[in-house]
Formats: structure tokens, C-alpha cells, sequence
């Protein structure tokens, strides 16, 4: 099968598409990768290179070794995927030790993958660990309300969980587990890496101070919605911080009490303080 034809690159190039008309991925802004499916890997061998050089990662993914990744290119505009995915996304495998990548597909006017790579790969051994292999997407955005959060309240995963929460009843249905936060760290290396991949063993969100978000998903589908959900909600809380800071009325911790019963979720006590 060519590469364009299979539905799991046409997802995801919908899905950068998706993001560039939600507003965040200004210029080169943001990133997505996705762990293929070994019968995708299998279905599109036939055009896939195996002549290009192996280069370091960055970091070390042992537990990836020999997996297959799409992934948007550094310095690639999502604006732009749609129009020319071969040029902006690329197809790289990773070697037998989890050190370095090599370009199979795509990318075909040079390039490197997403200069977040360590971070993402980090990411997707933790994740694919911690959910027996079901999830395969990992999504960073430029998400405008939750950055503008980022500067007003505590970087707290508490705090950002609970305000969130707080303000679309369908939050904590979606993301129960919360939702991590890191302070401002310099992008694109494997400090930052191994913060966020500590982060998501616990939460399937991470939010980077100032700068945007991780979200990590078994699909394109549940790992847009996460991120639209999420983002949904901070443009709320920044909406009604607008208009006045205190809240005249909200749900109250009793009543994600109740939310979890009906919802048959968990919620951890501890993002249920008293205020
Ligand atoms: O430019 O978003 O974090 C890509 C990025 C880096
Ligand atoms: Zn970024």
C-alpha cells in the first residue's frame, strides 16, 4: 500500500490539521507522533527506505527498539502537512537499542524529525508501558489559554487539575487522572524529557509553563479530544477569571463525589481539597 493511501497516516495528517485550525500551532509551533501498528508497519514496507544513516536520538528508549514511528518534521509548519505531507511527516524506524532513529519515508526535501523527539519517545515508553501498548499517540500543542494560565496560578498539578475540572462538568470524566505540571524548562532536550515522562506515568496530560501541553492517547481521535478538552476548559477559566476572580458558585467537591459514582470513575481525593 503507498504510505498517503493508509488510514493511519491520513489521520493523522487530518489530525494536524485539526490542530493548525484550532490555533495551536503558530509558524513551526507544536508537534505529534504516532507508534505504529506492526501490520501498518508491514502494509506500507514496500515503499519504505532502509539506505538512510542511523542518528542519536538523544536519549535511550530500549523498550522501542525496532518500532516504527510517524512523525512531523522540526521546523515543519502543520499549516502546511495537509498540503505537502511528504515533505512536513516522516516515517522513522528505531534500532535495536533504542538509541537511534533512521528516516524511512517522507521528509523528502531533508529535515529532521520534531526537535521534541526525546521528549515524545520518553513519553511513548512510559505510556505504552503503563497501558499494556494500547496508546500510540503523543500530541504537544501551543494551547493559547492554558499558557496564559500558566502565569496566574500555581504551577501545582493540584491546582490546574482542580480549576480545570471545575469548570466543564464532562472534565473529570475525561481526564480522572488529572493532570500534571512542569516549570519552565529549556525545550527540546532530555531534561525535559525525563520531567514530562515522569509526569505521565501518572496522567495522561502534561502542561509545560509557558509554553504548552502533552497529551498521550490510543488514538488520534481520543488524543485531540483529550487535548480539545482540556484547552476548552482553561478558555472558561480564563473567561470567568475575567470577569470577576472569585467564582459566585461551582461544583463543589461533594459533587465530584457524587459525578464519580453515577461515571463509574476515580477520583483522587487529593485533587478534592477544601478552599
Ligand atoms: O517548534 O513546539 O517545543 C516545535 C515546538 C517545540
Ligand atoms: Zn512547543
Amino acid at each position: 500500500m503507498k504510505v498517503l493511501e493508509a488510514k493511519f497516516v491520513q489521520g493523522f495528517i487530518r489530525m494536524c490539521n485539526d490542530g493548525w485550525e484550532q490555533g495551536w500551532h503558530e509558524r513551526n509551533g507544536g508537534n505529534l507522533t504516532y507508534r505504529m501498528k506492526k501490520e501498518e508497519a508491514e502494509s506500507i514496507k514496500a515503499e519504505l527506505r532502509t539506505d538512510s544513516v542511523w542518528k542519536e536520538i538523544g536519549t535511550s528508549v530500549p523498550k522501542l527498539a525496532g518500532e516504527f514511528f510517524l512523525v512531523t518534521g522540526s521546523g515543519k509548519y502543520f499549516r502546511n502537512v495537509m498540503l505537502d505531507p511528504e515533505d512536513s511527516i516522516a516515517v522513522v524506524e528505531i534500532d535495536g537499542k533504542g538509541e537511534c532513529y533512521r528516516i524511512c519515508w517522507g521528509l523528502v526535501n531533508g529535515g529532521r524529525p520534531t526537535s521534541e523527539l526525546p521528549s515524545h519517545l520518553m513519553n511513548h515508553e512510559v505510556k505504552m508501558q503503563a497501558t499494556g501498548g494500547k496508546h500510540r499517540v503523543i500530541y504537544h500543542a501551543h494551547t493559547t489559554n492554558v499558557i496564559a494560565l500558566t502565569f496566574v496560578l500555581p504551577l501545582e498539578d493540584e491546582v490546574f487539575t482542580r480549576e480545570l475540572w471545575e469548570m466543564a462538568t464532562e472534565c473529570p470524566v475525561v481526564f480522572p487522572d488529572g493532570i500534571g505540571v512542569v516549570g519552565w524548562m529549556v525545550p527540546g532536550g532530555r531534561d525535559i524529557a525525563v520531567a514530562t515522562s515522569e509526569l505521565m506515568k501518572k496522567y495522561d496530560v502534561a502542561i509545560w509553563a509557558h509554553h504548552g501541553m502533552f497529551a498521550s492517547g490510543e488514538d488520534f481521535d481520543l488524543t485531540f479530544g483529550l487535548m480539545h478538552t482540556v484547552e476548552k476548559s482553561a478558555e472558561i477559566l480564563v473567561k470567568m477569571l475575567s470577569m470577576r476572580p472569585d467564582k459566585l458558585q461551582t461544583i463543589t467537591p461533594q459533587n465530584f463525589r457524587d459525578l464519580a459514582v453515577d461515571f463509574q470513575v476515580t477520583l483522587p481525593e487529593r485533587f478534592l481539597y477544601e478552599k
